[in-house]
C-alpha cells in the first residue's frame, strides 16, 4: 500500500468534478404542473423525476463547450495535481461511451457522437502530468436490476463490465466508488463481502490502482483511504490516510440558483488544515449544461494557485 499510495499521498490536493445528466437541469426541474423543484447531482430523487421525464430531458445534453484543457489548466494552475470526474453519479448515466447500456453521454443525448470527453480529459491530464481518476456509483437509479435482490447478481455483472471498460480503456490512476450506504434502505443490497470482491477484482484488473474506502463499507481495511465529506476531521483515524472532499458552494452538481460560494481565504484555511493534518483535499467543481465550470469556481481556484505560488511554496 505505501508504494501504490505514493504519489496520491505527495499530491495532496486535487479537483472534483460532478457532471452528469442532472447537470443539463442546472439544478431546477418545472413539474408538469409549473412549479419548480430544485436540487442538483440528487434531482431525480428529490423532486421525484418520473425515468420518462429524466430520459427525455438527458436527450438534449450536449455539453459542446467541455474543454478538458481548459479544465485540467485550471486544476494545474491552482496546485490541483490530481483530477476525479463522476464516469457515473447515482442517476446510472455512464459519461463514457459504455457498451453495456445505452444510457450514456454518447448514445443518449444531443452531444457529438465522435467525442468522448473522458478521453479527453484523460489525454489532457496526461500531457499536463495530472493524474486521472473516476468517481463511480454503486447504487443506481437506473438499472431496474439494482433495486431487486433477486437481479442484483445481473447488475453487479454489468457494473463489473462498466468498471473494466473504464479501467481497461482509459488507466485510470483511482477509482472513488460511492453509494454504498448502510442505510434502512432495501433498495441498496451492498454488503462488506461484495466490497471485497470488487477490490479484488479491481486490484487484479491493475494493482496500481489507488481506491477510495467507498468500495466497501468505510471500514478502515476497504480500499486506501477514508473518505470524510464536506469537513476536516480533527485527527486521523487508526492512521488511515484519508481525503476530505468539499464543495465551493452548497452543491456538488451545477446549480444555477447556488450563488453561496464559500471565500478564496477559507478555501485556502481549509487546504491549510487538511494539509497540516496529513489529509488530501479534493475540491468540487460542477460544470454547467455546456460543459463550462462556472466563473466564480474558476476564480477561486485561481486564487488558490496564486496564494500558494506566492505564500506557500516561497
Ligand atoms: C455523496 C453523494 O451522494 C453526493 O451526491 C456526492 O457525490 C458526494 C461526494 O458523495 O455521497
Amino acid at each position: 500500500t505505501a508504494d501504490r499510495t505514493n504519489w496520491w499521498r505527495q499530491d495532496r490536493f486535487g479537483m472534483f468534478i460532478h457532471f452528469g445528466a442532472y447537470s443539463n437541469l442546472e439544478g431546477e426541474y418545472r413539474r408538469p404542473d409549473g412549479t419548480v423543484c430544485r436540487d442538483a447531482e440528487w434531482i431525480k430523487r428529490q423532486c421525484a423525476i418520473p425515468m420518462d421525464a429524466y430520459e427525455k430531458q438527458a436527450r438534449t445534453f450536449d455539453p459542446a463547450a467541455f474543454d478538458a484543457k481548459a479544465i485540467v489548466k485550471a486544476a494545474k494552475d491552482a496546485g490541483q495535481r490530481y483530477i476525479v470526474i463522476t464516469a457515473k453519479h447515482h442517476e446510472g448515466y455512464a459519461m463514457w461511451p459504455t457498451k453495456v447500456n445505452t444510457w450514456n453521454l454518447r448514445d443518449h443525448s444531443a452531444f457529438d457522437k465522435r467525442r468522448d470527453i473522458m478521453r479527453e480529459l484523460k489525454n489532457a491530464a496526461d500531457r499536463a502530468g495530472i493524474k486521472l481518476g473516476f468517481y463511480y456509483s454503486i447504487w443506481d437509479w437506473h438499472d431496474p436490476d439494482f433495486a431487486d435482490p433477486a437481479t442484483f447478481p445481473k447488475y453487479r455483472e454489468r457494473m463489473y463490465a462498466q468498471l473494466k471498460e473504464l479501467v481497461k480503456g482509459y488507466d485510470p490512476a483511482l477509482l472513488w466508488f460511492d453509494g454504498e450506504w448502510d442505510t434502512d434502505n432495501p433498495h441498496n443490497p451492498w454488503t462488506a463481502r461484495d466490497g471485497e470482491s470488487l477490490e479484488s477484482y479491481l486490484r487484479d484488473l491493475d494493482p496500481k490502482l489507488i481506491i477510495n474506502n467507498r468500495v466497501g463499507k468505510r471500514r478502515v481495511t476497504d480500499g486506501d483511504y477514508g473518505t470524510p465529506e464536506q469537513e476536516i476531521p480533527a485527527a486521523p483515524v487508526d492512521g488511515q490516510l484519508w481525503e476530505s472532499c468539499m464543495t465551493l458552494n452548497g452543491h456538488w452538481g451545477f446549480a444555477k440558483y447556488d450563488q453561496d460560494w464559500k471565500s478564496s481565504a477559507t478555501i485556502i484555511r481549509n487546504l491549510l488544515a487538511t494539509a497540516s493534518r496529513s489529509g488530501n483535499y479534493l475540491l468540487n467543481v460542477g460544470p454547467d449544461r455546456h460543459g463550462r465550470v462556472p466563473q466564480p469556481s474558476l476564480d477561486r481556484l485561481s486564487d488558490v494557485g496564486r496564494w500558494l505560488r506566492t505564500a506557500g511554496q516561497g
